[in-house]
């Protein structure tokens, strides 16, 4: 029989041991916001590498404070990062799950994360313990997965809302939204994250609610990104500067602004939206708009290599700026630069790549590297990294043409600007 308020009054007392399964972007804030407030946690990681990085504080994500504060917490005993196995995992009242939940080669989703993690939890005793799912999925998927794996225990879904690389939405300042599988798992989910976050529950009646906010949420960013871009292009045909349009445009209250670029990358924007289609396929039903703008942003890295063919003659120096899918954000997963280099290849257009932010060994996979920003006949701005305000007076001479990824430049530099639907001549 399940105990509710037993689990309820170890969590109020801080008597839980919690279980973070999976430590990236989301495992790993989470983790420390619980140990930081004096809950016993245990993170754990499919590899010993992985376990000897984090304890020595060298998580594999960039953010430097989340190093900082991780090697603190592992000292103050509060929190501990494991190897997952049955045993370790059976001594936890709570299993918080943040996995990958990514889409293979045919943009079909890949459960298999979630789903090794659901075999592993599905040997051990369930009975009066709590699984929350914070990795992202299309709505019935917990249920599915994790719905029918032991006895008396309880399931929430309380999709992650992290946004890396954004010091002001931290992970216990986003809103966060909870739906159960039941009443006592959702009270049991709501004590335990108001201890710890500092905004709102957004509590909502079901498994599916949460999972289905989570898809719209970032299906909306989708859309709006290929809108944006689809602007861009007809932006470029009438030569009006799309800028300036959506600087005009964001003064309307209603008016959310995007902006054009070399394309939508990540493990969340150009990814969740195919979680949708797929259950939508299921249902036997056509999500156009949503299948229509993913394919518009695929397109983007096509848009720009096009505009580099314009200008590329042989012999010339071409050198891409930035890699990664995001400013400052030291992740490849998704990158459009990735797709961008792969067609500059298949046209056979030689460049080099530079990234401030990764190191070397990183950016072997993208061809020809150069550690130093020398004058170049074509700059191309991949990713507008901070650092790239300076950099680019190393690499841009007056002849220099500039093809701007991310419409990073907004006054003329080299010997003209050419981004996407914002030319500088
Ligand atoms: N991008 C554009 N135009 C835009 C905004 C983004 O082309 O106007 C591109 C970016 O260059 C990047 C990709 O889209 O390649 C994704 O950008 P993002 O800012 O959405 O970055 P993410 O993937 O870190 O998104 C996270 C997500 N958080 C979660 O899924 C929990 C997303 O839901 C948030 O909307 C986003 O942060 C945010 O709002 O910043």
């Amino acid at each position: 029989m399940r105990d509710e308020k037993k689990l309820i009054e170890k969590i109020k007392k801080k008597k839980v041991k919690i279980a973070v399964i999976g430590l990236g972007y989301v495992g790993i804030p989470l983790s420390l916001l619980f140990a930081k407030n004096k809950f016993y946690v245990t993170g754990f990681v499919r590899s010993k590498e992985k376990v000897k990085k984090l304890l020595l504080g060298e998580s594999y994500i960039q953010d430097k404070d989340l190093k900082k504060n991780l090697k603190e917490e592992i000292k103050l005993k509060t929190f501990d990062v494991k190897v997952i196995s049955d045993d370790d995992l059976e001594n936890n009242d709570v299993f918080i799950i943040c996995v990958p939940t990514p889409v293979d080669e045919n943009k079909k989703p890949d459960l298999s994360d979630l789903e090794s993690v659901a075999k592993r939890l599905s040997q051990i005793n369930l009975t009066n313990k709590l699984i929350i799912n914070e990795s992202t999925v299309a709505p019935f998927t917990t249920e599915k997965v994790l719905g029918n794996i032991g006895k008396d225990y309880f399931l929430v879904c309380s999709p992650e809302r992290i946004d890396p690389g954004n010091k002001s939405k931290t992970t216990e300042t986003i809103a966060k939204v909870i739906g159960g599988k039941d009443f006592a798992s959702l009270e049991l989910a709501k004590t335990l994250y108001s201890q710890v976050l500092k905004r709102d529950l957004v509590v909502v009646g079901s498994l599916e609610a949460a999972e289905m906010a989570k898809m719209l949420e970032n299906t909306y960013r989708a859309v709006n990104i290929a809108l944006v871009n689809e602007f861009a292009k007809l932006a470029e045909k009438i030569n009006v500067d799309i800028l300036e349009v959506l600087e005009a445009a964001k003064t309307k209250w209603s008016f959310q602004v995007h902006y054009p670029s070399i394309g939508v990358g990540g493990h969340c924007i150009p990814v969740d939206p195919y979680y949708v289609l797929s259950l939508a396929k299921d249902k036997s039903m056509e999500m156009k708009v949503t299948e229509e703008s993913l394919k518009q942003n695929e397109t983007m890295p096509y848009f720009l290599a096009d505009k580099v063919q314009k200008f590329y003659k042989e012999g010339m120096e071409v050198l891409i700026y930035g890699v990664t899918y995001k400013k400052d954000v030291a992740d490849l997963r998704e990158s459009p630069v990735k797709v961008f280099c792969e067609i500059l290849k298949e046209r056979n257009i030689p460049f080099k790549v530079y990234d401030p932010i990764l190191e070397e060994n990183e950016l072997v996979n993208f061809g020809s590297i150069t550690s130093s920003l020398t004058a170049s006949d074509i700059f191309i701005v991949g990713c507008d990294h901070s650092q790239l305000k300076e950099d680019y007076k190393k690499a841009i001479g007056d002849n220099t043409i500039v093809i701007d990824g991310k419409n990073f430049f907004t006054k003329k530099v080299g010997y003209a600007v050419y981004g996407i639907g914002h030319n500088l001549v």
